[in-house]
């Protein structure tokens, strides 16, 4: 009797793959392809987390059966390497980013290769590498030429701990993404890439692909289309225009005031005439140190001072209302003013209440005296729009008023905000400008690429929130190259979404130097066919990287309007106290441990069978330890073989059943039920005590994508070839019908007997079999009515 020694197996296996580069997908082949991609790992210093063996696990088993379905598979692997968490490793520790980064990637490679996943490592990329950063400046200069990218000074998300400018996407609820800080508000000149011209597509766009519905859900969300219309209120004392938007303006007549945010222009631009303007100043200064996600809480207390001195008038009736600053209203949103009728809107309703002003119903139907009605109704108040039960027709009516007065005109708005680019931080690509004295900003030729990140040792933050690289001086002087003069180089770095935007292109021809990718690997390629990751990257760099797509499909670059036809997520692994696995609980489990005791297969297996693969599960070592006897199972059946070319007719229903589930189960993510199917399959195949090799092959086969070192030892050393080259089993639908059922013979609908009926039995036969088991019961009697269920019951009146 064979060992099952787990730790030979599996390093013999990884072995041969690594030489026969068995999982290399091939580019032009004549098969059909199938793109499978998971998102590359951050190499962090903590080593692999089981949480990424249970991201990388489920594409893995689908990417194995495709190839023994006869797919040429790509299924990569790479490393999004440069970011935050490294370079503050590297200032604490002193070790130069370059090196921690080289050492974390040995690290998760030889970790990744441990579990057997089938990447084709002839295509790995490090997004710190010249040759392909070189392209992520490429790519962005490419957005330039084409308008795409802007310097800006406005309000920024900064975070005072990493001294960094944080886009909307990497601050959300107020946080840094990074060290969870508050983040604070700071004007700031930035970089911005004008992804809001893109809304509309990443919108659209998400009616075409299959993404799970919560993915597209999200993403909608964070995009956040808004129609309604600009109204152009004026100032009585200066006659300037006060421009407005709002979602409702039917609810013209109802405005009592206006609400500017204490950061608009306009207050500036009046300081003089303004007369209380230093307790405007002393509020926005308050203002400054709240977050957005702060400011825009519902059931905060309303706060706000009254502009004395700035009067404005309504368009439409004429009349005079007054104007505060506030919190509540944002600068980056809209036009940072609003029309406020209180009689309808929640929060205008709170602010009103609190300063004393009018509140005046222009829809019928709720109590104003009460709470704000934010419900359908007849109009009221409102001149030519009185009667109008509707919402759609009066605001109709309205957009008709405003165009005849010149105005106000439709709409559309976003929440979503341009992306801010820029990050004082050494270890990221470079922004590829230079900042000319004649010149303004100029780019740097496409020749010159990559513009190369200078290997020093000096990477620590300036005082000053300035970038490392502003005090390298042989990097940031250069000559300008329009003019020649000497000029200066932009210093910024590039956020750590860059690199990620676009992997997946570089995947299909990663050694390419003249090009990004080939339009001839690009066009066998793409889309991706399944992508799957975390719910957390759903509204950044799944929207950044459609964003990049999208440009790069306008201006020709690549074939397809849509990077991923299909996307998935993983639930996370919790602990085994059921919360968030993470260093400072103590509750971390590492992959290392689980393969070094139980072996990669029980790892694999264990993390697709904990539970459904899209939610959470906690980490429970006695279902873990179940998932090794199972294999010690599997690997037992070699005892229990015996000849035999075809299934047995004891397991031929099985064998069908068993493949109909697994390959069913593994297309719909249901990876634990098929795991399910499968055990009991070999508790049945041991209790029969006998195996013959054509139940034996296909089992190996299906239970390969899960466990592929335990079966491809078996499969080999009982003489079958390499399972690698074998194929998918199938299974024949009629074939998966049990052969038999059992049905329930009732006397006057009490259950007499259960038996066993061959499926096929017509009405006749089951009242004939089902007579006969009650016979003892119907002696005497005279049957009165007989009632047939095919499949379920057969039922007897008699007396
Ligand atoms: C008058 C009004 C009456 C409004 C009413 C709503 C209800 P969404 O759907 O999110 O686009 N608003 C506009 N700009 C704002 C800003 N910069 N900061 C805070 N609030 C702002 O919401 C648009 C509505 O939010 C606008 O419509 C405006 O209030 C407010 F019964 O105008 B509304
Ligand atoms: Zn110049």
């Amino acid at each position: 009797e064979k060992k099952y020694d787990f730790s030979a197996i599996e390093s013999k296996w990884q072995k041969y793959w690594d030489e026969h580069q068995t999982f290399k997908a091939e580019n032009g082949s004549t098969k059909p392809k199938f793109y499978a991609l998971v998102e590359f790992p951050y190499p962090s210093g903590a080593g692999m987390h089981v949480g990424h063996i249970k991201a990388y696990s489920g594409l893995e088993v689908v990417s194995r059966k495709r190839r023994l379905q006869g797919y040429n598979v790509l299924f990569p692997i790479g490393f999004d390497a440069y970011g935050l968490p490294t370079e503050n490793t590297a200032i604490k520790t002193g070790v130069h980013p370059r090196k921690v980064t080289d050492n974390n990637i040995v690290k998760f490679t030889s970790q990744l290769k441990r579990v057997g996943f089938s990447f084709d490592w002839s295509r790995v990329i490090d997004t710190t590498e010249e040759r392909y950063y070189k392209w992520t400046q490429w790519i962005f200069l490419k957005m330039f030429e084409h308008g795409l990218v802007f310097r800006d000074k406005t309000l920024v998300n900064y975070c005072p701990s990493c001294k960094v400018v944080l886009s909307n996407e990497d601050s959300q609820g107020g946080h840094c993404d990074i060290c969870h800080s508050e983040i604070v508000q700071k004007t700031k000149e930035v970089w911005y890439l004008r992804i809001t011209e893109y809304a509309d597509k990443l919108l659209q766009g998400l009616e075409t692909v299959d993404y799970l519905p919560n993915v597209k859900l999200q993403q909608e969300n964070w995009i956040g289309k808004s129609t309604g219309a600009f109204v152009n209120f004026s100032i009585k004392e200066n006659g300037e225009k006060l421009r407005i938007y709002t979602t409702r303006p039917d609810t013209l007549y109802g405005v009592t005031f206006m609400v500017i945010a204490p950061e608009h222009p306009i207050i500036k631009k009046y300081r003089d005439s303004i007369k209380n303007i230093a307790d405007l100043d002393a509020y926005k200064a308050e203002c400054s140190k709240k977050s957005e996600f702060e400011r825009t809480q519902l059931v905060k207390d309303k706060t706000g001072v009254k502009i004395d001195g700035l009067t404005g008038v309504n368009p439409v009736t004429g009349k005079e209302i007054p104007i505060y600053i506030s919190d509540y209203v944002m600068m980056g949103y809209g036009t940072g003013a609003i029309m406020a009728v209180p009689a309808h809107d929640t929060r205008d309703y709170e602010f009103a209440k609190k300063f004393g002003i009018d509140i005046i119903e222009v829809i019928k139907g709720g109590d104003i005296s009460k709470e704000a009605y934010t419900g359908d109704g007849e109009m009221v108040n409102s001149g030519e729009l009185n009667g109008i039960t509707n919402k759609k027709d009066a605001i109709e009516k309205m957009l008709g008023v405003l165009a005849k007065l010149g105005c106000g005109e439709k709409g559309v708005q976003y929440k979503m905000k341009d992306w801010a680019f820029n990050r004082q931080r050494y270890w990221g690509e470079p922004i590829p400008i230079v900042h000319c004295p004649d010149c303004g900003i100029v780019p740097v030729p496409y020749e010159e690429l990559p513009l190369e990140l200078p290997p020093v040792e000096n990477f620590q933050p300036g005082q000053d929130g300035e970038s490392p690289l502003a005090k390298i001086d042989s990097f940031v002087h250069c000559k300008c190259p329009k003019c020649g003069k000497d000029a200066r180089r932009e210093t910024d770095t590039m956020p750590q979404w860059a690199g990620s935007s676009w992997y997946f292109l570089r995947y299909c021809d990663p050694n390419n130097d003249k090009e990004f990718a080939s339009q001839e690997a690009l066009k066998y390629w793409l889309p991706v066919d399944w992508y799957n990751g975390g719910m957390e990257h759903v509204t950044r760099h799944m929207i950044y990287s459609r964003f990049w797509h999208k440009f790069l499909y306008d201006i020709g670059e690549v074939p397809t309007p849509e990077p991923y036809a299909k996307r998935t997520a993983q639930g996370l692994i919790l602990g085994p106290d059921g919360e968030k696995m993470s260093k400072s609980r103590g509750n971390v489990i590492d992959p290392n441990d689980v393969v070094d005791v139980y072996g990669a297969d029980v790892l694999r297996v264990y993390v697709l069978f904990m539970g459904d693969y899209e939610q959470a599960a906690p980490w429970n070592d006695s279902s873990m330890k179940g998932c090794k006897r199972f294999l010690d199972r599997v690997w037992n059946l070699q005892n229990m073989l015996v000849r035999g070319d075809e299934y047995s007719d004891e397991l031929r229903t099985s064998m069908h059943k068993t493949i109909k589930k697994v390959s069913e189960d593994i297309e719909k993510m249901r990876f634990n039920t098929a795991i399910a199917a499968m055990m009991s399959l070999i508790n049945e195949i041991t209790a029969n005590g006998k195996i013959n090799d054509a139940e034996m092959k296909s089992l190996l086969i299906l239970l390969n994508p899960f466990a592929p070192h335990i079966t491809e030892e078996m499969y080999n050393s009982l003489g079958y070839g390499i399972l690698n080259e074998a194929q998918w089993v199938t299974y024949d639908e009629a074939l998966c019908v049990d052969s038999t059922v059992e049905i329930v013979v009732q006397l006057c609908g009490k259950i007499k007997a259960r038996i066993n009926v061959p499926t096929a039995a017509d009405k006749d036969e089951l009242l004939k079999m089902a007579k006969e088991a009650i016979a003892q019961s119907l002696e005497g009697k005279t049957i009165r009515k007989e009632i047939v269920v095919p499949g379920k019951l057969v039922n007897i009146v008699a007396n």
